[in-house]
């Protein structure tokens, strides 16, 4: 239902119902037939949904603010469950401090390294994989890959995949609304906190990994050793359960898209933009929010200060204004300015660990796979903050 009160465009659409996450697509090209900017009732925030809009928010800090909350919490008017992040949740100045320290770790030579360890991984993983005919993908194939190179990156022991599954479920439940699924998510907050803060601790780190990395730039004084723990939790916050849902995606894309699958094996120097096209066409991130910082006027409506905007990246992703056929999985689309993982002062910092992680999983596969076909219906992974598969049944065998 849409309708207008004082000129503003209003739906009650909710892009945290679990109807609309089902097929959220329907939804966006729904979203964006009323304008720019539409009012959502049932949340009583703003929302964005055309690339050209997205954008233009991602990219005005100014107005638009990351201090009010990753999610649908606002920060400016109540309490969240955890303490803010100190990269994600802050704007500039603030921000720039802790932003540079991330940034650093990701030099072309660190990630050069990083590849020939992922590839080894991945080759060991999926050699053990194709010993069998039908595997469940997602828990046998997707998630044991960042589950393992993540945390050796960062120089962390092996994690508990049950409790770093429901950390990361917390994270970005909590990015949406306060629901007797959020009450129910966040009942073990403090044990699971407590379990994450003790992953973070300088000592619980190896001396060579990205955590360490993290502690030295504390050492000369970039970021105080308290800061330093926060932002290995950003990490461990933001790399895991992105990464697993972002290549569980782009699995079932190919295995939907089978002429795709036929070119990524012919050329599986291809992975890499297959991964990026998946980025755009469905991606684990869908949503972001950002918070005014004052009255102003956009797109013709009227703003009021500390305002939640919800930030569709996803429906940016299938804009027919800006996407040839949006509605193609083409992994040889010329693919340069795809937003999945946001832009501007906030875009993924560690967005080519990811883009690498995605590229190694997918060549490896494309080299040793020869089947890959569903055998049923994936079933999804109904988190708010973010879009993935709970399973994904799967017929394989070597090429
Ligand atoms: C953080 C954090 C958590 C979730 C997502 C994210 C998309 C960052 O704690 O910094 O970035």
């Amino acid at each position: 239902m849409t309708y207008h009160t004082d000129g503003r465009v209003c739906s009650d659409l909710d892009p945290f119902s679990e109807e609309f996450r089902a097929d959220p697509y329907r939804h966006y090209a729904q979203l964006r037939a009323l304008g720019p900017i539409v009012w959502l009732e049932r949340h009583d925030i703003w929302v964005v949904h055309h690339y050209a809009q997205v954008k233009e928010v991602l990219t005005d800090w100014k107005r638009f603010s990351n201090a009010g909350g990753g999610g649908l919490t606002n920060y400016f008017k109540e309490p969240n469950w955890r303490k803010p992040s100190i990269i994600l949740e802050v704007d500039p100045p603030e921000h720039e401090r802790t932003r540079r320290v991330l940034m650093r770790l990701f030099t072309p030579g660190a990630l050069q390294k990083m590849r020939t360890v992922f590839l080894q991984e991945a080759s060991t993983l999926m050699d053990g994989v194709l010993e069998n005919r039908e595997i469940e993908a997602i828990s046998q194939l997707v998630q044991p890959f960042p589950m393992k190179v993540f945390p050796d990156a960062v120089g962390m022991p092996p994690l508990d995949r049950d409790m770093m599954l429901i950390y990361g479920g917390m994270v970005f439940g909590a990015f949406g609304p306060r629901t007797a699924w959020y009450d129910k998510l966040l009942e073990r907050a403090d044990e699971v906190s407590a379990w994450v803060d003790a992953k973070c601790e300088r000592s619980a780190l190896t001396d060579d990994g990205l955590g360490a990395a993290i502690y030295a730039a504390a050492d000369r004084g970039e970021v105080t050793h308290a800061e330093a723990k926060l932002l290995v939790r950003s990490f461990l916050s933001a790399g895991v359960d992105t990464t697993i849902d972002s290549i569980g995606l782009c699995l079932r894309a190919l295995a939907e898209h089978p002429e795709q699958w036929k070119i990524l094996q012919e050329d599986p120097s291809l992975a890499r933009a297959a991964f990026e096209e998946a980025t755009r066409y469905d991606s684990s991130s869908q949503s972001l929010f950002r918070t005014t910082t004052e009255a102003f006027e956009f797109e013709g409506q009227k703003l009021d200060r500390h305002q939640k905007v919800l930030v569709l990246i996803g429906s940016a992703g299938r804009d027919p204004a800006v996407w040839e056929e949006p509605d193609r999985f083409d992994i040889r689309r010329r693919i340069t300015h795809q937003i999945g993982y946001g832009t501007g002062i906030h875009g993924c910092v560690a967005q080519m660990m990811a883009r690498l992680e995605g590229e190694v999983f997918f060549r490896t596969l494309a080299e040793k796979f020869g089947r890959l076909e569903m055998t049923q219906d994936a079933t999804l992974r109904l988190t708010p903050g973010l879009r993935g598969l709970l399973t994904l049944p799967m017929a394989i065998g070597p090429r």
